[in-house]
């Protein structure tokens, strides 16, 4: 699906309005020093950090900044003062959603961002940031693929609707958003957030911590789901190739990744804000992206929610090297 020499556009999105803590922000900068374009360029990928071929992250943090000159960032077309903007807006609750406008504001550019490198023939690897971010990526990802399909790998569904939602939280509601389910056409989300996703077109893979309500929801769309019950049962190859052949049963569809580093067991990637025992293990959530990187399908690949603010140095370390090593086995690296 690709064009020309491989190419990756990453997206680096250091924000974190879609939860309550602070730090997985800092997740794209961590990445990059880490040696992330060093590593993919080691891998036969030109890479750009965006769809203007300048390192440039989108500036969304939720904290107005401090002064004008520390302000490194800004993306493509988005001026500083639209940041700013986008900073001030005033953000009360909507119903239970926290920080909708924020939420909505800088979704909007991430799929205006993810579709511009789509649309290009490159492959967007988008940095979270938190998990809220895929109402952007995925949109853009399907506004040049509408066939697309989504494997979101996740310790969680991220399936509540503003109604369902206990938390507030947007990062666990980015899913029905895509899907237009009930309750999600309202604004500000609507002015530009179209349904683009069919239940039929979405598989998860390592769940663990689901809602009620979500439970619902998924039995209700008939939506297909991998918890992990399903990898001790029948062992994580089998559970890709069911997965697969659920969205993508000719392997002839493109293939958008959403991968959400808390569906690794947290003794692989413990700085990660919503962190649930009994993941997956390192080896199983590598094998995923393999798998897919294989299929030649992958046309899209989120890493989210990792936080290099929480726990010690160690853990930090351990949390970013993953986020690392699936960004490359998601695009390609070979392990003989
Ligand atoms: N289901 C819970 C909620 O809606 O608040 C927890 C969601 C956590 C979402 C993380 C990112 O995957
Ligand atoms: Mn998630
Ligand atoms: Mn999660
Ligand atoms: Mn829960």
């Amino acid at each position: 699906f690709l064009k020309g020499n491989p190419t990756v556009g990453i997206v680096g999105c250091p924000f974190s309005g879609g939860q309550g803590r602070t730090g997985v922000d800092l997740a794209p900068n961590k990445l990059i020093q880490a040696g992330l374009v060093e590593q993919l360029t080691n891998l036969g990928w030109e890479v750009n950090y965006n769809s203007q071929e300048k390192y440039i992250d989108i500036p969304y943090n939720p904290i107005p900044p401090s002064s004008s000159t520390n302000q490194s960032a800004k993306v493509g077309n988005i001026s500083q003062d639209d940041t700013k903007t986008i900073q001030r807006l005033p953000d009360e609750d909507i119903g239970k959603m926290k920080k909708p406008r924020l939420v909505s504001s800088v979704n909007k550019l991430v799929s205006k961002e993810v579709e511009d490198i789509a649309k290009k023939g490159w492959l967007p690897l988008t940095l979270g940031g938190d998990h809220s971010l895929a109402m952007g990526t995925v949109s853009g990802t399907k506004a040049k693929y509408p066939d697309a399909c989504l494997i979101w790998v996740d310790a969680h569904a991220d399936i509540n609707t503003p109604n369902s939602t206990d938390s507030g939280n947007l990062h666990g509601c980015p899913v029905s958003f895509l899907l237009g389910l009930e309750g999600t056409d309202v604004a500000p989300f609507n002015e530009w957030l179209k349904p683009c996703l069919k239940p039929q077109e979405i598989v998860y893979i390592g769940l663990r911590d689901v809602d009620g309500p979500e439970k619902e929801i998924l039995k209700k769309h008939g939506i297909k789901a991998f918890s992990m019950h399903h990898v001790d049962k029948y062992g994580i190859g089998k559970v890709v190739e069911m997965a697969l052949d659920h969205v993508n049963p000719d392997r002839s569809k493109p293939i958008h990744l959403s991968y959400d580093v808390d569906a690794l067991d947290p003794i692989v990637a413990p700085s990660t804000g919503t962190p649930v025992r009994g993941g997956l293990s390192f080896r199983e959530g590598h094998y995923i992206t393999e798998a897919l990187a294989e299929t030649g399908c992958l046309v899209s690949v989120d890493i989210m929610e990792v936080n290099p603010s929480l726990l010690d140095p160690n853990s930090v370390e351990k949390t970013v090297a993953a986020g690392l090593s699936l960004a490359r086995a998601s695009l390609g690296e070979t392990l003989l």
